[in-house]
């Protein structure tokens, strides 16, 4: 606790200028009003909130797709498309590990955004398509378009614009649309069989834990807070006890429920523990769920995908409201990414384990 007395705000030991500084209460009371008022307005901006005060997600408005088919408005060909990505992002980093997963390094291109607390979004290390930033994309892409520069973007460089700008859907079409051209053709993360499975796991996990770690950071009262900690919590143990006996979400083989449950995992310990306050367990303190991170991480290509410092670096140094010092924490220790993970023993190899 800070010493008040420091600060010679008119403390019964100072002896200057009697009557002309406030009492300490007074301070703390303005002080309080001042920093929630801020807050509560800084938060509005960062996290669209309901009348509750629960952190509701704008969505995604560029909704294209890509097809195999040819004559499509968007064809799946090599060298068209480039992904925008940031390193810290969880939703960006889903495409990353697909485009890896299927060997499509040389077909779509990528460039990593950085966040910059001046422009106040993600900026381009250097000029692209005569852009500095993302949001110019954006109105490059469509004059006047007035909702968030997100990432991840899959950009046509051929009628410069966003063909979609929404995760979940840019991962379906890497898994299915590319075949032709990928070096990894027959790995299929979202099979016909599983969809139904699939779909019901990502239903959940994205309501409590993809957007649920946000929902608890971004929570601008108690019961909001309160409601997406225990939503979350109770999705982990139930995620827990179904990798009881089951080496990924729907069986032997990685889906891309895993891929998109993995990029929350990775961050967990690191960002949303500490800084979005989710802080009941650590992802390495759940026998399986510490176990699957590390078999996830652990897959060909992924570990290339994944950035701790970015990470690190990313949600503390530019949440201001979250964190308004700034300062970014040293720990943890997440080298149990790398060792060894035992869930051989609840699932005979995956087809894409190393
Ligand atoms: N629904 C989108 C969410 C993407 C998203 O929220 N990305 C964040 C980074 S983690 C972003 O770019 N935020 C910038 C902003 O909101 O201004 C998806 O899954 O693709």
């Amino acid at each position: 606790m800070t010493d008040i007395k420091n600060f010679n705000v008119g403390s019964s030991t100072s002896t200057k200028k009697k009557g002309k500084s406030l009492p300490p209460k007074l301070i703390i009371k303005l002080g309080k009003f001042v920093w929630e008022t801020m807050w509560h307005t800084m938060m509005s901006k960062i996290a669209p909130r309901n009348p509750s005060g629960e952190y509701i997600r704008p969505s995604s408005q560029f909704r294209n797709f890509i097809s195999a088919e040819k004559g499509n408005l968007y064809p799946a060909v090599a060298g068209r498309y480039h992904l925008y990505v940031g390193l810290s992002c969880p939703w960006a980093h889903r495409t990353l590990i697909v485009r890896a997963l299927k060997g499509l390094e040389e077909v779509i291109s990528v460039s990593v955004v950085v966040p910059s607390p001046i422009a106040g979004g993600w900026v381009f290390n250097q000029e692209e398509e005569g852009c500095a930033s993302l949001a110019q994309l954006y109105e490059l892409a469509q004059t006047g378009y007035t909702g968030r520069a997100t990432v991840p973007v899959l950009w046509d460089k051929q009628t410069k614009t966003i063909v979609n700008n929404e995760s979940a859907e840019i991962i379906v079409m890497l898994n299915s649309e590319f075949n032709e051209l990928a070096l990894n053709p027959t790995l299929n993360l979202y099979p016909e069989g599983l969809k139904e499975k699939i779909d019901w796991w990502n239903e959940k996990i994205y309501n409590s834990v993809n957007n649920g770690v946000y929902r608890c950071g971004f929570a601008q009262t108690q019961e909001a807070y309160n409601q997406a900690s225990d939503e979350l919590f109770t999705t982990l143990d139930e995620i827990e006890a179904a990798l009881e006996t089951s080496r990924y979400l729907c069986g032997d083989n990685v889906t891309l429920a895993d891929v998109r449950l993995f990029t929350t995992l990775f961050r967990f310990d690191v960002a949303y523990y500490g800084l979005f306050k989710c802080n009941r367990h650590r992802i390495q303190d759940y026998p399986n769920l510490g176990g699957y991170l590390s078999d996830m991480y652990q897959l060909q290509s992924v570990a290339a995908t994944c950035n701790l410092e970015s990470v690190k670096q990313d949600y503390y140094g530019n949440l201001f409201p979250l964190n308004p010092g700034g300062i970014i924490p040293s720990g943890p220790d997440m080298t149990y990414l790398l060792k060894p993970h035992a869930r051989h023993r609840v699932g005979k190899s995956a087809d894409l384990q190393v």
